[in-house]
């Protein structure tokens, strides 16, 4: 018996084989996983404004360096991601002019301001933490490219999330000034990183059919309990308090329950309207204006070598 294309596609998702970039794949798969990756690679790269600003300021040599180091990981993890999504048939610049014109988005935690150093901590904290929460599961996608691009991902992002919770800790057993810093950027950063799983299930327009594909292996309410299962804890150790007054141990669930979210605040934010998207839309777009000559002086060298080769 002679299987359809399709069939085929189907059988390898049923048993767990990978989908490679030459493979057969239905249109609405390729479209998706552009995309989902494109968006991710967009995150990072966009990710790397809110603590780019804390840098210069950072309070040691030592505190500076592992910054800067976790900064530069995102560039690369954008880069790898942005290569991974180039096998789907979309070219980079297409990608590029497609987030500068507003039309693919990136993630909405990166839309908020970073205040205070503590935010470094929290965000290293919550949103890595959050990041890792979401991406272990991706490290098995169907797609091939951005399961192993995950992998490494993942190692790195776990270096960032203790990162963050060092500088919470050190904040902690700090004076009461730095302990009341780290708790404000804990207010601060809290509601924000539970919204940056997405959607609940029953909103979440892409759920239910990238399931069926194994392009995400868990739904977005599922990460989330399992991020507020895991953080709780953490800021116990911490000695800070949950800005939720709703947060609860629930015996019979095996789960905190928690308050609601303001789900209104995440459509502003994802629709252009938070605190920084203006912002951090145009330092994209000046880096790649202003970065103009730089892409003009490498394509003229590169024509000069040829040039000569030929001779
Ligand atoms: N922000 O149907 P769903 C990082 C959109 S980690 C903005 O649930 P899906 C590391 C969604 O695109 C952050 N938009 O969508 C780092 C869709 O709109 P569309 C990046 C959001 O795709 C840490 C609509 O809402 N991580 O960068 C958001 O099935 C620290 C309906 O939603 C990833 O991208 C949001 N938060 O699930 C870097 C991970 N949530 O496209 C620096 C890979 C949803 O139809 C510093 N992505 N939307 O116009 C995913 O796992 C998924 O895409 C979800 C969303 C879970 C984000």
């Amino acid at each position: 018996e002679i299987k359809s294309l399709e069939e085929q596609f189907d059988a390898k998702i049923a048993r767990d084989e990978k989908i490679e970039p030459k493979d057969w794949m239905p249109e609405k798969y390729r479209k998706t996983h552009i995309r989902q990756i494109s968006q991710h690679a967009h995150s990072e790269i966009v990710g790397m404004l809110p603590e780019g600003n804390w840098i210069t300021r950072a309070p040691s040599l030592r505190r500076k360096v592992a910054l800067l180091a976790k900064v530069q990981d995102e560039a690369g993890h954008g880069l790898y991601l942005y290569s991974a999504c180039e096998t789907l048939g979309i070219t980079r610049e297409q990608m590029y002019e497609d987030l500068h014109s507003g039309k693919a988005k990136y993630s909405s935690i990166f839309n908020y301001p970073t205040v205070t150093w503590a935010d470094m901590g929290a965000i290293g904290w919550l949103v890595d933490g959050a990041a890792i929460i979401n991406q272990v599961p991706l490290c098995n996608t169907s797609f091939g490219p951005y399961a192993r691009a995950m992998v490494r991902v993942c190692k790195e992002e776990s270096f960032h999330q203790r990162q963050g919770y060092e500088i919470m800790l050190s904040l902690c057993n700090g004076s009461e000034e730095q302990k009341e810093m780290a708790q404000d950027a804990l207010n601060r950063w809290w509601w924000p990183s539970l919204m940056m799983l997405g959607p609940t299930d029953a909103e979440s327009t892409h759920t239910a059919q990238s399931m069926k594909w194994k392009l995400k292996r868990k739904t977005n309410d599922e990460l989330r309990q399992q991020f507020i299962d895991q953080t709780v804890p953490q800021a116990d150790i911490l000695g800070l308090t949950i800005p939720d007054p709703d947060l609860k141990w629930n015996e019979e669930t095996g789960h905190y329950d928690f308050g609601e979210i303001d789900w209104d605040e995440f459509w502003q934010v994802v629709k252009g309207h938070g605190p920084m998207n203006k912002s951090r839309l145009d330092a994209r777009r000046n880096a790649w204006e202003n970065g103009a000559w730089v892409r003009e002086a490498a394509t003229a060298y590169a024509d000069k070598q040829r040039e000569g080769k030929e001779e």
